[in-house]
């Protein structure tokens, strides 16, 4: 009986913690902010970065992809290649796939 209620009451504050949870914004570790490419998305599709931080992308796919702002960057990143830029003031920006306009990414910029 005791068990049950704790395992209950577990239950419910594992749901409360959900949430609430921070936003799944993958940020910098060791100044890197790490974006997967893989079946034509960017994996997480929002980051979190500050001026400085290196954003690296990776590419898993076969095919080219780039990561553009419209009137701003462009980084190209080769099939199986990764490519990096060092983000700017400014960066705070959503970005696309020159080739496939459909992925979409965001970075957030932090103080
Ligand atoms: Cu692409």
């Amino acid at each position: 009986m005791t068990t049950l209620n704790l395992d209950r009451r577990q239950l419910l504050l594992g749901a409360v913690a959900a949430a609430f949870a921070p936003s799944t914004r993958a940020k910098a570790h060791n100044g890197t902010v790490h974006v997967t490419i893989e079946n034509l998305t960017f994996v997480p599709a929002e980051i979190e970065a500050k001026v400085g931080n290196t954003i690296e992308w990776v590419n898993k796919d076969p095919i080219a992809h780039t990561a553009t702002v419209n009137g701003g960057w462009e980084v190209m990143i080769p099939p199986g290649a990764t490519a990096t830029r060092v983000v700017q003031a400014g960066d705070g920006v959503e970005y696309y796939c020159r080739f496939h306009p459909n992925m979409t990414g965001r970075i957030v910029i932090h103080a």
